[in-house]
């Protein structure tokens, strides 16, 4: 590691830019950097800078580690009551033969399907559907738990619980309370989109704002569940958006910790309200991620969502920062093929996931929801 130190040392005093070097060198020496130098890493940092220092981060604290895991989706209705501009999967309530809604035997069938299979995770997200009510998540919880108690129940945005616990009359501690309780024990990192009014009031006027937001997943934490985050990006937000978004997101995380996960989502453009706005550059992506590694020093883990991405340019993220690939899904979601992802089908095997780590020497680690290990795949010879 001493080697590594030395070399990102030299890259950064050989940077011409003063200001960029005195960041440099802060990160280097472990300090955190400020608001302004988050703008200023976007406004003016070369890839090759921030992500020579992000993939020097990444490997202190994780080595070559690459963290994936088995998982799968239940998206219980694309019926949504909300009209964000980004959204190509939800239907209104209006156009309803467009859309599913999934009852509890169904969900429960598709749980059935993955009876005596090593998978530790189901996340469940959907469409805010208004006739779907507090009760009807708390029995398919129930049930779900009941048919297979060591799966990892890790579900529902801040959207659709805001929705739920308002209709239920209940505090936000009081519903997380009763999902935990039901046996919920993870909230997914979406609905955060971006924080800032001035970019919410446009892309997502009526859903939870984002002192709703943050308000549930403290709730989460306070009991001890841990969350993931979000955050939409390479549509109209400005950069220093993006960094008041992340600022949020760090300030939390110093109260309670409860956040495992930072994910960058690229803005995909088929099919919805803002598809006139081009798609970021692979470059701006790589960059996202590697000042999402710097910026989030108190966030363990940063991953890239591979159904979003695409596989190459998610072995790409390996080398700026990001340490986790999301899991093998199993074609079981169906928000970013609506969106306009190369990915139409998702679905990978272990093997596949594990070899495509290991295309880029990273070192493949099955881990359960919330990061304890499960095996090394580093020497596995697959059958
Ligand atoms: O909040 C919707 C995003 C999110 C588009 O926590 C879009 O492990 C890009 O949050 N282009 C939901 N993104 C998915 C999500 C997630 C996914 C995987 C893992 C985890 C986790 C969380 O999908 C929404 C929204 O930000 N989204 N439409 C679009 N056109
Ligand atoms: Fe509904 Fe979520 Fe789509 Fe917004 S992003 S319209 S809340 S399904």
């Amino acid at each position: 590691m001493q080697h590594a130190t030395a070399a990102i040392t030299i890259i950064v005093n050989n940077t011409a830019d003063q200001e960029l070097q005195a960041s440099g060198h802060k990160i280097i020496q472990g300090q955190r950097i400020s608001f302004d130098e988050g703008v200023l890493l976007f406004e003016k940092a070369p890839l090759p800078f921030v992500g020579a220092l992000a993939n020097w981060v990444r490997e202190e604290k994780h080595g070559n580690k690459t963290y994936f895991n088995r998982n799968f989706h239940i998206e219980p209705t694309n019926v949504c009551v909300f009209s964000c501009k980004f959204c190509s999967y939800s239907r209104l309530y209006a156009h309803k033969e467009e859309g599913w809604e999934l009852s509890i035997d169904d969900m429960l069938n598709i749980v059935k399907k993955y009876d005596g299979q090593p998978v530790t995770e189901v996340h469940i997200v959907g469409g805010v559907h208004p006739k779907l009510n507090m009760h009807f998540f708390l029995e398919t919880i129930k049930a779900i738990k009941n048919h297979r108690p060591d799966l990892h129940i890790k579900g529902f945005t801040p959207v659709e619980l805001d929705y739920m616990f308002r209709k239920a009359k209940l505090t936000v501690e009081e519903g997380i309370k009763m999902l935990h309780d039901a046996g919920l024990q993870s909230l997914p990192g979406g609905g955060a989109e971006i924080f800032h009014p001035e970019v919410r009031s446009v892309i997502c006027d009526d859903k939870v704002d984002a002192e709703g937001w943050l308000h549930i997943h403290r709730a989460a934490h306070d009991l001890g569940m841990h969350s993931n985050a979000t955050m939409l990006y390479g549509h109209i937000e400005k950069y220093w958006h993006r960094v008041d978004h992340m600022e949020r997101l760090r300030q939390m995380q110093d109260e309670t910790k409860g956040f495992n996960t930072f994910i960058p989502l690229k803005f995909r453009n088929k099919e919805n309200d803002m598809s006139n706005i081009a798609e970021s550059t692979v470059i701006e992506d790589m960059k996202v991620y590697a000042i999402a590694r710097l910026y989030m020093d108190n966030f363990p883990h940063i991953k890239a969502y591979w159904p979003m991405l695409g596989r190459q340019n998610a072995q790409l993220s390996l080398s700026f920062g990001v340490n986790d690939i999301d899991g093998t899904i199993d074609d079981s979601t169906k928000i970013y093929a609506m969106a306009g992802s190369e990915e139409q089908t998702p679905s990978m095997n272990t093997e596949e996931l594990v070899t495509l780590i290991k295309q880029v020497k990273r070192q493949p680690i099955e881990r359960d929801t919330v990061y304890n290990e499960i095996k090394d795949y580093s020497e596995y010879v697959f059958a």
